[in-house]
């Protein structure tokens, strides 16, 4: 083979959407959480990461590897990013040494391109996407003969919400109670195809980047926040045993309980770290009693809000239900101030 050949391989992940929260980790090098947590898979034609992988023996090594993302360069330097490559790395050079025919590939610079169809770092989740597209594109690259889950303990460290966006549908990720994290990782609870007709609208608050990171922001918590270990040991382990029930028996009142429970959960352990953490701000508080007004209105639980590390909100409801919830949305949200700033970004129907 010609040493000029280029490899490539290129793979789109999903945005997800923790409806019991990842918050807290036991070891930050592993990336290993203090809590298992459980999310939904958005549909890929909304939010989405594309990542080309590609190597060549005709790269300069003096490139070393790099990331092009939204047409930028990034930087790779960072531990999270670095593990990622050594582990992908490794598993290649592993299949060579087993298949000497194979080209040296795990000795190439690696060269990604990235691209997201929706705001970086506007509490989106931007970063489980983007490393469950990476950690795959390279993978596909690698040919690496790795189930989905296998994939989701690389991924994990590149960024621990990215562990759930290797699986469409509904999605745990156990926090396991290994040292070396070999059983920290994401299984499937249902398949999309389980529960159809769930939807999840987004108010965007604000596209801006988000204050305190959640890394940093988790770290806060857990040093400083009494709070946190009743959700983390009570909290947290009755949730995901619901939530699982929930989803099992499509029952959608059980599914917003606890969601909302456990959004407000979060919430409140941030408030409760010192100094405190506030993601949530006057539109989202608002956002909040549209959804207990069409509640009351309806006179059943038709949707559910939460709130990840930023201040937009994700409102679940079924598609049997979209009149009643984006409709009442736009009315009740009209009245309030501040909501003119805020846009609301439904979503196409499907989860992959
Ligand atoms: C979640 N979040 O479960 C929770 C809810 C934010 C609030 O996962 O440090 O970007 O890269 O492992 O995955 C955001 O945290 O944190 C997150 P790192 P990540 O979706």
């Amino acid at each position: 083979m010609a040493s000029d050949t280029v490899y490539r391989a290129s793979t789109t992940a999903p945005v997800n959407i923790a409806v019991v929260k990842y918050w807290g980790k036991r070891d930050p090098k592993l990336n290993l959480p203090t809590n298992s947590s459980l999310s939904v898979t958005l549909s890929q034609a909304d939010l989405r990461t594309l990542t080309t992988a590609s190597c060549s023996a005709s790269y300069p090594s003096s490139d070393g590897d790099s990331l092009l993302l939204n047409g930028e360069p990034s930087d790779v330097a960072g531990a999270r990013t670095q593990a990622c490559f050594r582990e992908l790395r490794s598993r290649r050079a592993a299949l060579e040494a087993a298949n000497p025919s194979l080209p040296k590939l795990s000795a190439m610079p690696l060269r990604l391109v990235s691209e997201n169809n929706f705001p970086t770092a506007a509490g989106l989740a931007s970063s489980a996407a983007g490393f469950a597209a990476f950690v795959r594109a390279i993978a596909n690259l690698y040919e690496l003969p790795a189930s989905p889950s296998e994939l989701s303990l690389i991924a994990r460290q590149g960024s621990g919400s990215a562990c759930r966006s290797l699986f469409g549908g509904y999605v745990a990720w156990r926090m396991g109670d290994k040292a070396d994290g070999s059983d920290s990782m994401a299984d499937q609870v249902a398949e999309a195809s389980h529960w159809p007709e769930m939807r999840a609208l987004i108010l965007v608050v604000s596209a801006a980047k988000k204050g305190v990171s959640s890394t940093s922001g988790m770290q806060q918590t857990v040093a400083t926040s009494g709070l946190f270990q009743e959700r983390i040991t009570k909290v947290v382990p009755q949730n995901m045993d619901l939530m699982e029930k929930a989803i099992k028996e499509k029952d959608f009142a059980a599914f917003a309980e606890v969601t909302m429970r456990d959004s407000n959960s979060f919430h409140a352990t941030c408030a409760d770290t010192y100094p405190p953490i506030f993601y949530m701000n006057d539109v989202s508080r608002a956002a909040i009693r549209a959804v207990e007004t069409i509640n009351a209105n309806v006179g059943r639980t038709v949707a559910a809000y939460t709130f990840d590390a930023g201040p937009n909100a994700v409102i679940y409801y079924l598609e049997q239900d979209t009149e009643a919830v984006v409709g009442t949305f736009y009315h009740v949200l009209g009245e309030i101030d501040g909501w003119k700033q805020a846009s609301l970004k439904g979503l196409k129907p499907s989860m992959s």
